[in-house]
């Protein structure tokens, strides 16, 4: 196996590729591709159509969508899955994904994130209205995701499943808001789940931190 991630440091969806590798203890290069740059490197397209991280290549092998990226690290490496056995939890960790990348990516990370905590550092003004729009979005993916957290330790069982480490990057920029923070307190199984997932040393060791001002 001669795995190399290509990613961008502050990509939540590299992050979750990055939590699978650890968790499954894949070796690998990671290199640095900014898909926001004017310059994209020459490679890039090349790789990803769409000009977006994260990708990875195994030899001769290339593959992009963070979905199938990790469905593939959790296949070609045994013995800790990141997919529960039960068919229902399987399909039910597929739809919290899905739920994730659907709705919940563009406003909690693009609109609330983005704007409250990334522009500011890069001297950008935060545009409030698009903060207020997806807080209110971001609200019902969170009520959404309520309704579908049960008792386990963890998002469809007692084990760290794909959902997790979906879920866990984006929740991760969303509550570094006071507008996620207080969404969040109207969902006290999500925040339960969110507070013993902001400890997991997955989601800890992977932190990017933000860039110098
Ligand atoms: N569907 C893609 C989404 C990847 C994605 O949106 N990545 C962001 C970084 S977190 C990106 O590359 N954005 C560049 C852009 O929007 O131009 C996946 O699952 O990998």
């Amino acid at each position: 196996m001669s795995v190399i991630l290509y990613g961008y440091r502050y990509s939540v969806y590299t992050r979750i590729v990055r939590m699978a590798l650890s968790y499954k203890e894949i070796a690998y290069r990671y290199v640095e591709m900014d898909p926001f740059s004017d310059e994209i490197a020459p490679d890039h397209s090349n790789l990803h159509p769409f000009g977006r991280v994260p990708v990875i290549r195994n030899n001769d092998f290339v593959l992009y969508e963070t979905t199938a990226i990790t469905r593939y690290l959790d296949d070609i490496s045994a013995p800790q899955m990141l997919s529960p056995d039960s068919v229902e939890a399987k399909a039910r960790m597929v739809q919290i994904i899905s739920i994730t990348d659907s709705y919940g990516y563009v406003p909690m990370v693009r609109q609330v994130f983005a704007h409250r905590v990334f522009r500011p550092i890069e001297g950008d003004q935060p545009d409030e209205s698009v903060i207020a729009a997806g807080k209110n979005t971001s609200r019902n993916v969170c009520d959404a995701l309520e309704k579908l957290v049960g008792d386990d330790a963890f998002l469809v069982g007692a084990n760290i499943s794909h959902a997790d480490l979906h879920l866990g990057a984006m929740m991760a920029y969303f509550c570094a808001t006071p507008e996620g923070r207080d969404v969040l307190e109207h969902c006290p199984r999500l925040k339960r789940w969110w507070q013993r997932m902001a400890d997991h040393a997955v989601l800890r060791d992977s932190d990017p931190g933000l860039p110098n001002a």
